[in-house]
């Protein structure tokens, strides 16, 4: 299969967010079937969802892939059960949480993966991240990455420099 740049969002806000996504970061780096894998920092973001939970560490991966893209999402679910991942509420905290953002131009709509990632478009803790790697990208809709993120402005979002 020919290789497709994909880019994954990592986030985490239970049990030592820092560590989960640098772990996870590390993890990233040395799947199979995967090269030239490159990390966005690592941003605090305030969470979206139920209120009262931690704050969110975010940040965004970019990678060469040979994976389908429902086989990717196998290894980074693999991942996130290796961060001992329990799912509870919709938008609850987590451990750990990988999300698939864009794999090349294509557009997946099945049950189990939606590409692009649905809220990917409205959310400062992706769109800021994603634009460190790539900040001519466009969407597979068209959207230039500079639009959105002049409609997103950062916000309470904190580049943490590391
Ligand atoms: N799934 C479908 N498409 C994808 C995709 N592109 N990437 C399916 C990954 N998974 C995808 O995911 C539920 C199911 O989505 C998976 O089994 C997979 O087949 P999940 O991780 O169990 O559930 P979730 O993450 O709670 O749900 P959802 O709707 O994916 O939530 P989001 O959009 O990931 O939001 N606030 C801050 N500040 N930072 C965050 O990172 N994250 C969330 C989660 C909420 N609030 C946040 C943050
Ligand atoms: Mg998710």
């Amino acid at each position: 299969m020919a290789e497709v740049r994909a880019y994954i969002g990592l986030g985490s806000n239970l049990l030592n967010p820092l560590m989960q996504v640098s772990q996870a970061q590390q993890a990233l780096a040395s799947l199979a079937g995967c090269r030239e894998v490159t990390h966005s920092q690592l941003y605090r973001s305030d969470p979206v969802g139920p209120p009262g939970q931690p704050d969110y560490i975010n940040a965004v991966t970019r990678l060469e892939t040979h994976l389908a893209p429902e086989a990717l999402l196998d290894r980074l679910q693999a991942i996130e059960q290796a961060h001992n991942r329990v799912r509870g509420e919709r938008w609850g905290p987590r451990t750990l949480d990988l999300d698939l953002l864009l794999y090349g131009d294509c557009v997946i709509d099945t049950p189990r993966l939606k590409v692009p990632h649905p809220h990917m478009g409205e959310r400062s803790f992706v769109l800021y991240p994603l634009a460190e790697l790539a900040p001519n990208l466009v969407l597979p809709n068209g959207s230039p990455l500079q639009a959105l993120l002049a409609r997103c402005p950062m916000g309470t979002l904190q580049r943490l420099g590391v």
